[in-house]
């Protein structure tokens, strides 16, 4: 609240105030403030502290009041959800749950859902200690890099309808990279890997947990690399990875409004979900995909396969054309050439 109140009074008394040093302008005294925010001066204090504590730089002075000269680019609900305005994924800032490190998000997450947590709560961290791919391959999330978030869904929906669930999330992530940075061409690798110029960028794990034919809930972990440097990465990943930051020519972004545009795309096509717009969701992940029309060899449980990616169908199976015309249809497998 208090950060809120700083950022939104230095807005409106910029237009009044000559700013030499940069960030908001001084907004107030704590007296001020204290009324606004119906608390005590005391509070207002220790609040400024906790800020500061935070990563905020904020400028007090006894005669003048407080300024917020500027915000740390970490991922914290307040600032998460600011503007975000989403219906259903962290609609409201108690629903995001942020960690400056944690084992995985998707771990924290299922600890959460298991104690009841409503559909649409995220939580976020700014490192994983052992983030996990799929099949128990691991993901590399090293501190501020990148997008280390998951998000817990609980559709009403049988479960022969979840594996195009899996497609709309790398929809979303696609579709929010294309709006930041419309010059940077991200491709859906099916089922959902996000590639640029042929490196992973994004990576996505999607949980659940069902009975019979029952789902309970669906966890979607987000791994989007953000402002890795080469070095970032280990040895066996350098030709293969890559980041934002590094497609976007070195040119920093702000983390927080790449995540709340993932956040926003996840909303908007999650709703699409709910109302079984499934064609839609599909001709989406079609319009991103550079998997189809492809000589590709996919490995699945059971067998490797060559042939050319022809299509997918409404349950998110990649259709597959063998060198004598037979069809074969793939729910689940790994590209791997
Ligand atoms: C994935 O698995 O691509 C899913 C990754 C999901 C990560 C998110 S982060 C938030 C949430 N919490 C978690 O614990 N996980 C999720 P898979 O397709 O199995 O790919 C894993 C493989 O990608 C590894 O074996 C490496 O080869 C490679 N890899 C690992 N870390 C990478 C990174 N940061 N960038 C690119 N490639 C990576």
């Amino acid at each position: 609240m208090l950060r809120i109140c700083l950022a939104r009074r230095g807005a409106d008394d910029r237009k009044n105030f000559k700013d030499v040093k940069g960030g908001l302008p001084r907004v107030s005294f704590r007296e001020e403030m204290a009324g606004e925010l119906k608390t005590s001066r005391t509070t207002i204090w220790k609040g400024i502290k906790s800020l500061q504590k935070s990563g905020y730089t904020v400028e007090g002075s006894p005669r003048l009041g407080y300024r917020l000269l500027q915000i740390p680019d970490l991922l914290y609900p307040a600032e998460l959800s600011e503007g975000l305005q989403t219906e259903i994924i962290a609609k409201s800032p108690a629903l995001i749950h942020h960690f400056l490190q944690v084992d995985s998000t998707n771990n924290r997450l299922k600890l959460l859902a298991e104690e009841g947590a409503p559909e649409g709560t995220v939580v976020v961290a700014e490192e994983q200690t052992s983030g996990k791919g799929r099949l128990g391959r691991s993901w590399v999330s090293p501190r501020g890099k990148g997008i280390w978030f998951s998000i817990l869904f609980r559709p009403s929906k049988p479960l022969e309808d979840i594996s195009v669930f899996t497609l709309l999330i790398a929809v979303a992530v696609a579709r929010a990279i294309k709006k930041k940075l419309p010059q940077i061409d991200a491709g859906i690798k099916w089922p959902n890997d996000i590639l640029i110029q042929g490196r992973k960028v994004c990576g996505i794990l999607t949980e659940l947990k069902a009975e019979a034919d029952r789902l309970h809930y669906l966890i979607t972990g987000i791994g989007l690399n953000f402002n890795s440097v080469r070095a970032d990465f280990p040895p066996e990943l350098q030709k293969t990875a890559t980041s934002i930051f590094l497609e976007n020519n070195g040119h920093p972004l702000s983390r927080k409004e790449m995540a709340g545009q993932i956040l926003r795309e996840m909303d908007s096509i999650y709703r699409k979900y709910l109302n079984n717009e499934t064609e839609e969701i599909l001709s989406l992940w079609k319009a991103h995909n550079i998997t189809l029309g492809k000589k590709i060899t996919i490995k699945s449980l059971r067998e490797s396969f060559t042939g050319k990616a022809v299509d997918i169908d409404r349950y998110g199976a990649l259709i597959i054309a063998g060198p004598g015309g037979d069809k074969r249809r793939f729910v689940a497998g790994e590209i791997i050439s």
